[in-house]
């Protein structure tokens, strides 16, 4: 009964924190976990992101990197932005990524633990 009561009660806070989010995206590598979220609508520019990072259901307490690049097209060169996360703490990061036009960005996260093994998670977001 408790267990469903935590359930349930999971399940209400994240449906309110996905409605409270503007953007919001998740991604894995093995046990690693990140929930992406932005307050405002991702747009061309300069924009802040929270990274929400867990292995094995544990908050990942490490120093976080974000790439976020868009390879050369015709008539664009390769763009590439490199941040270093804040940590927030309790495994929340917050990082401001300039994602200088329209199209699909990769973002390639780097997580760097004081002990243990480091990690990168891929994906993308679209504007
Ligand atoms: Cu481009």
């Amino acid at each position: 009964m408790k267990t469903l009561t935590t359930i349930f009660l999971t399940l209400i806070l994240a449906v309110s924190l996905a409605q409270a989010s503007a953007f919001s995206k998740d991604a894995k590598y093995r046990t690693t976990k990140i929930h992406i979220t932005a307050e405002q609508p991702v747009t061309s520019g300069s924009n802040t992101f929270k990274f929400f990072i867990t292995k094995d259901a544990k908050a990942v307490d490490a120093e976080v990197t974000i790439k976020a690049f868009m390879p050369a097209m015709p008539g664009m060169p390769a763009m590439e932005s490199k941040v270093k996360a804040t940590s927030l703490g309790n495994g929340m990061y917050e990082a401001k990524l300039n994602l200088a036009m329209s199209g699909t960005w990769q973002i390639h996260i780097f997580i760097t633990p004081k002990s243990g093994k480091k990690s990168r998670i891929k994906t993308s977001i679209n504007l």
